[in-house]
């Protein structure tokens, strides 16, 4: 079937007719369908119709605002199994995690559905008698959200929510491995009854519709989830129209393990959070930490059970790793792995693509680890997104510390000790934006803040109040009721 953009409340093919397909990466034989090849024209069209929908959407109280959100929650909830089973097949992660992505929206709509009861300001007393100030926030503008297809509805969800509680107008360009999630869940937005070109979705690929969209100068502001690279140039071409540009970028997540750790729970977390969602998520634990004396006992039981996971097509119950995005992202895994053989690390499990039986249908790699890793290697620093975890060990705890801030990164951490004081030490020490205790580096939740230090962002943070501050902005109000010229800082 052949899909459109959805460009103020019409949905319409690229203006010069071209097309691209979604390809389900666990069967390479199942397409979802076709997508708009969207360009300039395109990016024009979308931004002047949140443009011309601005100033309705802006005006309308914001818990009027947050009732269609709660509308929208309402519908994620209805279809949650369906949406669920189009983004097992189109991104492959297993269903169960697939429900939980939906969850994740749901959660985020009734959560910023709230927020438009409060968007909460402040007020404060003047310096002068018979005055007084206070701040409100107000909406940044259009703004356009460029999302990864990792988390094909629970990412998106983080910015369109509250973009649009905070009065913003958007023009969204999905991933364009998930277009066709990209488009249910727009769905649900027209059904919900949104404003025609309040919300913008379009079709496409970075190097054409992502530049134009970004470079365009009725965008206001630019929120991007992805590649360091990307990222940058990104920040480079919003610099240019001194843009608001909130990016969410790499991660290389350590876990440290410490002496004092229970072992078989580190080790169901490791594999959650390594190989989880096929090590896809920029939280994955990619980097685990060990301190020598539980170094051998730890990864004994790590490759026994990592050696019982199920490979898959993730719409099978019993599937527990489903394939990873698609041909050159799994021929870059491979070539990490293979670098990491030359570079010296020992590989104890996987370093495979994965071709037995139905596997061949798609795109799938062995659960890999290796040991032996040290901070010189490439392996040990660069981000992979898959299925690879590289161990190295530590001498004690400040050693592990070294190593884990030992990154560009520094999104989320986690550490395994029962120790009070060492648990309450790596809060402080380690270098992330997120840090657990006793539990691996996946499941944020969408009430607090989620975000990095270092390359993994530039200071902003999604979801909880920190994205209420992302998607508004100040304005201050000074109100004299004296009747006469008071001049503040003291001038008579
Ligand atoms: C991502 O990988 O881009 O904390 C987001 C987690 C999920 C979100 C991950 N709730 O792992």
């Amino acid at each position: 079937m052949k899909y459109k953009n959805w460009i103020g409340g019409n949905w319409v093919d690229a203006k010069s007719g071209r097309t691209f397909q979604s390809i389900s990466p666990a069967d390479n034989s199942d397409i979802l369908g076709e997508f708009p090849f969207s360009e300039k024209q395109d990016v024009n069209a979308a931004v002047e119709a949140a443009d011309k929908a601005f100033h309705d959407w802006s005006h309308i109280p914001s818990p009027r605002r947050g009732e269609l959100l709660f509308a929208v929650g309402e519908l994620l909830k209805g279809r949650k199994e369906e949406l669920a089973k189009i983004m097992t097949r189109e991104m492959g992660k297993v269903l169960n995690e697939a429900r939980g992505d939906v969850q994740e929206a749901i959660d985020m709509a009734y959560y910023v559905g709230g927020e438009g009861r409060r968007l909460l300001g402040y007020v404060t007393p003047s310096e002068l008698p018979n005055k007084t100030c206070y701040a409100i926030r107000r909406p940044v503008g259009r703004v356009a959200l460029i999302t990864p297809w990792n988390f094909p509805i629970a990412v998106p969800s983080w910015k369109i929510f509250p973009a649009l509680i905070a009065g913003n107008t958007i023009v969204w360009k999905p991933a364009q491995d998930t277009p066709r999630i990209a488009y249910e869940f727009s769905r649900v937005f027209e059904e919900a009854g949104i404003p025609k070109g309040v919300f913008n979705l379009l079709f496409g690929f970075g190097r054409e519709a992502g530049q134009a969209l970004v470079e365009h100068a009725k965008i206001d502001m630019i929120s991007f989830t992805g590649s360091v690279d990307v990222g940058r140039h990104i920040y480079e071409m919003g610099a240019k129209k001194i843009n608001h540009v909130h990016l969410e970028l790499g991660g290389k997540n350590p876990i440290l393990v410490m002496e004092d750790a229970g072992l078989e729970l580190a080790a169901d977390a490791i594999l959650w959070s390594a190989f989880g969602t096929t090590g896809q998520r920029c939280t994955a634990c990619s980097r685990l930490i060990v301190v020598e004396s539980v170094h051998d006992p730890l990864i004994a039981i790590l490759v026994k059970k990592a050696k019982k996971l199920k490979l898959g097509n993730g719409l099978n119950a019993d599937v527990e790793i489903g394939p990873v995005i698609n041909k050159t992202q799994l021929k870059s895994i491979h070539d990490y792995v293979e670098l990491g053989i030359k570079e010296g690390a020992k590989l104890e499990i996987g370093g495979k693509i994965a071709t037995e039986g139905d596997l061949a249908k798609g795109t799938f790699y062995m659960p890999t680890i290796f040991t032996g890793v040290t901070p010189e290697m490439r392996i040990f620093q660069e981000e992979i997104f898959g299925p690879v975890l590289t161990v190295s060990k530590a001498k004690g705890y400040e050693h592990a510390i070294e190593l884990a801030n030992d990154t560009q990164f520094g999104l989320s951490s986690a550490i395994f000790t029962r120790n009070v004081y060492t648990a309450q030490r790596a809060i402080d020490d380690l270098e992330a934006g997120i840090t657990y205790i006793n539990y691996g580096t996946t499941g944020a939740e969408v009430h607090l803040p989620f975000g990095g230090v270092k390359n993994t962002g530039n200071g902003g943070r999604e979801a909880g109040q920190a994205a209420i501050e992302q998607y508004s902005e100040w304005k201050t109000v000074y109100i004299d009721y004296s009747g006469h010229l008071q001049k503040a800082q003291g001038i008579d």
